[in-house]
């Protein structure tokens, strides 16, 4: 028939159109978590060898894994607060302010992003029950935001910390008090209540323990692990002074109007899956001793529910959103949803060097290379693998490589760029 030759050419056609279709997307479009475009960057890639800060032996990993580049942040060293005597009742009295900071999710890939005191995780306040707590929040940042206290319920309304709710938005320079009494005790969190599920994965969120008057279970080791995402590709923030809109896509306006503030939501795209703030092997390693009972305080602030499974254990589960079960259960996975807290215990009884991970899909245990994101090791003293030892040189070498990739094609904010503004926020300070 005549018209053969004309169908072939379209699907000759068609074929070259769809080989151009791919060939651009790979030159454009963010596609180097995928498997082959690691490929094509390796091949890209020359080798390069980086001196400082060495690759350390996974004895240093272990005793000092503060070594690698961090912020100071742990959450298991709470922020001592100052006490006030007022008509003969103790206050707790806290500063708390809000700053930009320049943050390492892993060793040389940092990004400008929110904090509270600098900390990403936000300071641990840790409480007694009933305890009366004042903050003092003073914004020193770009943006304006608010706290909330996730879980604490003795509370006036006008200290809940929800934007155009029970309050102005605390904006660059302003200060706000905030008082409540902790109360119920467990495992609580605070964050910044403006366009929550941005600021809270920029940075601004902590823990709150609150210790029970009658304390019945005590453990040998305790962890604090903060979930939460992060979009990389997209994170900026304005200079000191200025105010400046969030999106992915240029400066909306969230000042409609001179007189009136109206917050832009930022919808992200989440690249990155973080514990207390790091991506794996950047993450605090929890390391035990064998016998002890070691107490996890999984803290979901993330945006999206976690799953997180442990290898060679099982956790018994005590508490949820700080409230004690009427009975504890046991379980290996664990799902915690999107801001639920959760007390799991587990007895150090398998020596090793075992790992905890969310077991979701999306990348949650990838960012580039495998395993990273939301992953922790469970070490025992003294034990080591010597996979472990390269990987950590391949993941050091990665990420480092990353940044320089991420620098070439402009797609993200050059680590170099906004470091000392987002520091140093001038005059004004406090
Ligand atoms: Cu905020």
């Amino acid at each position: 028939m005549a018209d053969i030759p004309g169908r072939l050419k379209l699907i000759l056609l068609f074929i070259i159109g769809s080989m151009l279709v791919m060939f651009i997307d790979g030159l454009v479009f963010d596609n180097y978590n995928s498997r082959e475009s690691m490929a094509m960057m390796h091949m890209d890639m020359k080798p390069v060898i980086y001196a400082d800060p060495a690759p350390p032996s996974q004895k240093d990993y272990w005793e000092k894994f503060h070594l690698w580049p961090t912020d100071e942040s742990d959450p298991d060293t709470p922020l001592e607060p100052e006490i006030l005597i007022e008509n003969g009742k103790e206050i707790k009295f806290y500063r708390i302010v809000a700053d930009n900071v320049l943050h390492e999710l892993r060793a040389g890939v940092k990004r400008p992003m929110f904090s509270f005191n600098n900390q990403i995780p936000a300071p641990t306040l840790r409480l007694q029950e009933g305890d009366h707590v004042r903050v003092e929040f003073y914004n020193n940042a770009t943006e304006p935001h608010t706290i909330h206290w996730h879980g604490i319920n003795n509370i006036k309304n006008e200290h809940d910390g929800v934007p155009d709710v029970t309050q102005e938005p605390v904006l660059p320079g302003e200060t706000f008090i905030y008082e409540f009494i902790a109360e119920p005790s467990g495992t609580k969190a605070y964050h910044c209540h403006v366009d929550a599920p941005h600021h809270i994965n920029m940075g601004m969120f902590g823990a709150i323990i609150i210790d029970p008057k009658n304390e019945t279970v005590t453990a040998d080791r305790e962890y604090t692990l903060i979930l939460t995402e992060f979009d990389k590709k997209h994170a900026h923030v304005g200079y000191p002074g200025e105010m400046m809109p969030m999106g992915p896509d240029g400066p909306l306006p969230w000042l409609i109007t001179p007189g009136r503030k109206f917050m832009m939501p930022f919808k992200p795209k989440i690249d990155e899956f973080l514990i207390n703030g790091k991506s794996f092997p950047y993450t605090k390693p929890l390391v035990v001793k064998e016998g002890e009972w070691v107490r996890i305080r999984f803290v979901n602030m993330g945006s999206m529910p976690h799953s997180i499974h442990i290898h060679g254990h099982e956790y018994k589960v005590t508490h949820r959103d700080g409230f004690e079960l009427p009975e504890p259960f046991h379980t290996d996975t664990l799902l915690i949803g999107s801001g639920e807290r959760y007390d799991a215990w587990f007895e150090a009884n398998n020596p090793g060097l075992w790992i905890m991970h969310d077991h979701g899909g999306l990348g949650v245990t990838a960012g580039g290379y495998d395993p990273a994101g939301m992953l922790a090791a469970i070490a025992y003293e003294g034990h080591e693998t010597e996979f472990f030892t390269q990987f950590l040189e391949r993941a050091h070498v990665y990420t480092e490589n990353i940044e320089h990739m991420d620098d070439d094609h402009g797609r993200l904010t050059p680590a170099t760029d906004l470091g000392g503004h987002g520091m140093e926020m001038g005059e004004g300070g406090h």
